[in-house]
């Protein structure tokens, strides 16, 4: 048996669900996400539920239920299997563009509260990665904890954190030794009973070590040390919902690649507020600060007040962004175009009228 409560339910699902009116379905949290299957946690245990024909249409897409997600389901225990009916409106979604050259979102996990973004203190550490991390974290609606692992491989922490923190612009920040379980009691304020916690970061970082951590037990598969040299293989290869020892829920992540952001403009600006906060006084309001007169940020990266490399970074991040806005809107017009093809033939073939 499970409470709700323990899944994560509060009154905000409690009213979306009730606002279904749909006599028969009773809510449930996804646990894992495969392509047409899930298996979902609901009041009286587990399930594995299939997709009702609404959400089988290619169209369905970003709807489809990831892991986090709250479904509505009609149950059948006695099979232990289940079929979703619908997909609860999301409170925080984690989106990238999907691998490959498709213009098309992929929604990796939802309902995320926290997010554990896990960065090496080892080779891998780089603030510029970071930036591209927290602007998908700050766009998703979750909130971000950075989290610097490996302090045991590295001499010198106080340099790097302080390199992370001019990134963070005043996140919570810790360094810790998941390996070693060192310096995770200040995690505990996040890690409350209900709440959902999903860990990111590049492949490698140490985020299954730090989950194996938090449940105590060593359930997720880490890398092997003999095969640490081995950077392009992911250990951890899908995305579950934990439940650890204190009641909070716990999301490991594989490492992402291929980290391509979705519709981010939001969470760029509050990842570069330094940034933004100059460009208010620029005297252009879109101004792009290049080579445009009276560009305030320029002015504060020639002042020594905003550091170049802040500049750089967001500059980078935008044109991506905008790069791909560009590409998704000749997407949907191609998609546009290609459901009219069928209709196009049927007038055609309708009978032509007589008069
Ligand atoms: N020295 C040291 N090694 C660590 C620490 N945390 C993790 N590691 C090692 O780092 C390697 C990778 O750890 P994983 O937990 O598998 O990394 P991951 O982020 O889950 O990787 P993916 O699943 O591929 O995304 C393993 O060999 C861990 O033992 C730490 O605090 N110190
Ligand atoms: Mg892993
Ligand atoms: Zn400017």
């Amino acid at each position: 048996m499970n409470s709700l409560e323990a899944l994560g339910w509060d009154a905000d699902f409690a009213r979306a669900f009730d606002s279904l009116q749909a006599p028969g379905l009773r809510p449930a949290r996804v646990l894992v996400g495969h392509a047409g299957l899930c298996r979902v946690a609901w009041e009286e245990g587990e399930l594995l539920a299939d997709f009702a024909g609404r959400l089988r249409l290619r169209e369905a897409g970003a709807e489809l239920p990831v892991v986090g997600d709250w479904v509505a389901i009609a149950p059948r225990p006695a099979e232990g299997r289940a079929t979703v009916h619908h997909v609860l409106e999301r409170r925080s979604r984690f989106s990238r563009k999907v691998a490959g050259d498709h213009v098309e979102e992929q929604v990796v996990a939802a309902n995320v509260d926290t997010v554990f973004l896990v960065s090496g203190l080892d080779g891998d550490h780089n603030p510029r990665r970071l930036e591209r991390f927290l602007t998908l974290v700050r766009e998703s609606g979750a909130e971000p904890v950075v989290l610097l692992n490996k302090a045991d491989l590295c001499d010198a922490v106080a340099q790097r954190r302080a390199e992370a923190e001019a990134v963070a612009l005043g996140l919570p920040l810790f360094v810790i030794e998941a390996k070693h379980g060192r310096g995770l009691e200040p995690l505990e304020p996040w890690l409350q009973p209900g709440r959902t916690i999903a860990l990111l970061g590049s492949s490698g970082v140490g985020k299954s070590t730090l989950a194996n951590r938090l449940l105590g037990v060593e359930r997720q598969k880490t890398r092997d040390v003999r095969e640490s040299d081995d950077r392009g293989r992911h250990t951890t290869s899908a995305r579950e919902l934990l439940r650890l020892p204190g009641g909070a829920l716990l999301i490991d992540t594989p490492g992402m690649r291929e980290l391509q952001l979705w519709d981010a403009d939001e969470g760029l600006g509050q990842t570069f507020a330094d940034v933004e906060e100059h460009a208010g006084a620029c005297r252009f309001r879109d101004c792009a600060h290049e080579q445009e007169p009276g560009c305030a940020v320029r002015a504060a990266v020639d002042s020594g007040a905003l550091p170049a490399a802040r500049l750089a970074s967001w500059a980078r991040l935008r044109k991506e962004l905008r790069s791909l806005a560009d590409r998704q809107d000749a997407y949907s017009r191609r998609q546009a175009e290609r459901r009219w093809i069928p209709i196009h033939k049927s007038l055609r073939k309708a009978p032509k009228k007589r008069g």
